[in-house]
């Protein structure tokens, strides 16, 4: 497995590359050219800007997180093709810059949502949490109110600016959009990309709905074993991947993470994982907690021990951590909690490899 980072570039994260290389194990990042609205093309220049600077440090930048989806392709509109062609092109120049690996997801209109960005826990510490009672009451306006403001003045990933202005507009043409209808697009999109992966060899890795549980009335795409399977088979090529984000997934009581890791890796479909632990406070409510097993409620061991004994070769990331010892920054993308979370993975994985 190859451990990488999450970090945003144009002097948009708390994080910087220096912090990121002294992390024992972290060979790159996972970025973002945040800067490029959705839909455009990602040229050369722009990619090499960003490349350079993380190489400079001695990382690598072989996986992007995320190379998102224009709106209109997830509602299958006519200008979906124009979309598409682009796509196509910043996959050909992210495969020019050594890009390996692209993490995106399939959420209509916003991507990641939580009612608090900031909950204290008992050790003083805060971390992001969902309750879905809560959530259900809230207005769009609250809610995109509430990730704005609780932000620390950074962007958030899948709460760009730009996104706002049609939210609601969006909101409501999905109201008459069926999931079959849904998933009709994603497999137009994924037949219109995955070739092109196949060529340009890059792997495609949909990160899963987070949280599993709908707002909206909007569609839900990936959140348990069944849906993971559908989208797989909406394209069998190997390319069409997952990104296993054992948060995401485990939010669901229903999901047994360990047995999901275990039969997607088995089948060569996991390409990346966001590794990182939640504790439940109900059915639908958690927060997201230290990566430790006994932190939260995931078996983090015997996840890792299902990647690997699966076979799992891809890249691992730890996920969001909570704010300690005083770090302010982008919720979920301090460095502090990360780094332990990094250190934690390097020591299941060399705890695995060495005796499993
Ligand atoms: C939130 C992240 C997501 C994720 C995207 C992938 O912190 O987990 O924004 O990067 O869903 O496309």
């Amino acid at each position: 497995m190859k451990l990488v980072l999450r970090w945003f570039p144009y002097g948009d994260d708390s994080v910087t590359l220096e912090n990121i290389r002294q992390i024992p194990g972290v060979r790159g990042v996972a970025t973002h050219l945040t800067r490029i609205p959705v839909g455009d093309v990602w040229t050369m220049d722009e990619i090499n800007l960003v490349k350079d600077e993380v190489n400079s440090y001695g990382l690598e930048m072989e996986v992007i997180e995320s190379l998102n989806i224009h709106e209109d392709i997830k509602k299958g509109l006519p200008s979906r093709d124009m979309y598409i062609d682009n796509y196509i092109e910043s996959m050909k120049n992210l495969s020019k810059a050594g890009v390996k690996c692209i993490c995106y997801n399939f959420m209509p209109v916003m991507d990641w949502y939580r009612s608090n960005l900031a909950q204290v826990l008992s050790d003083g510490s805060n971390a992001m949490a969902y309750s879905h009672d809560e959530a259900v009451k809230l207005t769009l306006e609250k809610i995109t109110a509430s990730m704005i403001d609780g932000a620390n003045n950074f962007s958030l990933p899948g709460w760009e600016p730009e996104r706002f202005g049609k939210m609601a507009e969006d909101i409501q043409f999905y109201q008459n959009v069926s999931s079959e209808e849904y998933f009709r697009n994603i497999k137009y999109f994924l037949d219109a990309i995955i070739p092109a992966a196949e060529e340009l060899d890059i792997n495609f890795a949909v990160h899963p709905d987070d949280p599993p549980m709908p707002l909206f009335n909007l569609p839900k795409v990936v959140n348990s074993k069944e849906s993971i399977d559908t989208y797989l088979n909406l394209n069998t090529s190997s390319r069409n991947g997952l990104t296993l984000c054992t948060g995401s997934l485990g939010a669901g009581v229903h999901n047994d993470v360990v047995d999901i890791a275990k039969t997607f890796t088995a089948k060569g479909k996991v390409h990346f994982v966001h590794l990182r632990n939640v504790k439940h406070e109900s059915d639908t409510d958690f927060h997201e907690s230290a990566h430790l097993s006994s932190c939260g409620d995931l078996d983090m061991l015997a996840i890792v021990k299902a990647l690997y004994e699966s076979g799992f070769d891809g890249y691992i990331r730890p996920d969001h951590g909570r704010m300690i010892w005083g770090e302010t920054g982008r919720p979920g993308y301090g460095l502090y909690d990360r780094a332990l979370g990094a250190t934690y993975i390097n020591g299941l994985w060399e705890a695995v490899t060495k005796l499993c």
